[in-house]
């Protein structure tokens, strides 16, 4: 038991020099379309999983509004390896998806030096992804 949480241990100073669980800023910027008319302000949220992991859930780490279809940019505090943004036309202005809705979805990975591709969301009419 003790060699197993020494070796535990040792693991993770060798892991903090390239970020064990080290939260980052990263900025994450990316562009929000539609072939559809939005009315109304977008929704983004902001999340971030664990790279690989079945079922590894999602956290949510912001969320922010865009006032029209177009380009963001948010600086987000990320942990784990992949950041996933969620862009909802949100016409009856609950925060979630409401069928009818139009949405979309974009996941990148962080890259070693902390910087995430740009995101490209389109926004459609699909059914709205199953709570859980
Ligand atoms: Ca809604």
């Amino acid at each position: 038991m003790k060699t197993y949480t020494l070796a535990v241990f040792s693991l993770c100073a060798v892991a903090t020099v390239v970020g064990c669980d080290a939260a980052r800023d990263v900025e994450v910027t990316g562009e929000v379309s539609s072939s559809q008319t939005i009315a109304g302000p977008i929704a983004l949220s902001f999340y971030e999983v664990e790279k690989d992991a079945e079922d590894a859930e999602r956290v949510l780490i912001k969320t922010a509004e865009l006032a029209a279809l177009g380009a963001f940019s948010e600086t987000i505090e990320v942990a784990e390896d992949v950041v996933i943004v969620v862009a909802l036309a949100d016409d009856n202005g609950d925060g979630l998806c409401t069928d009818g809705e139009l949405w979309g979805e974009a996941q990148q990975e962080v890259s070693e030096d902390d910087t995430v591709d740009a995101f490209a969301l389109e926004l459609r009419a699909d059914p709205c992804p199953a709570e859980e």
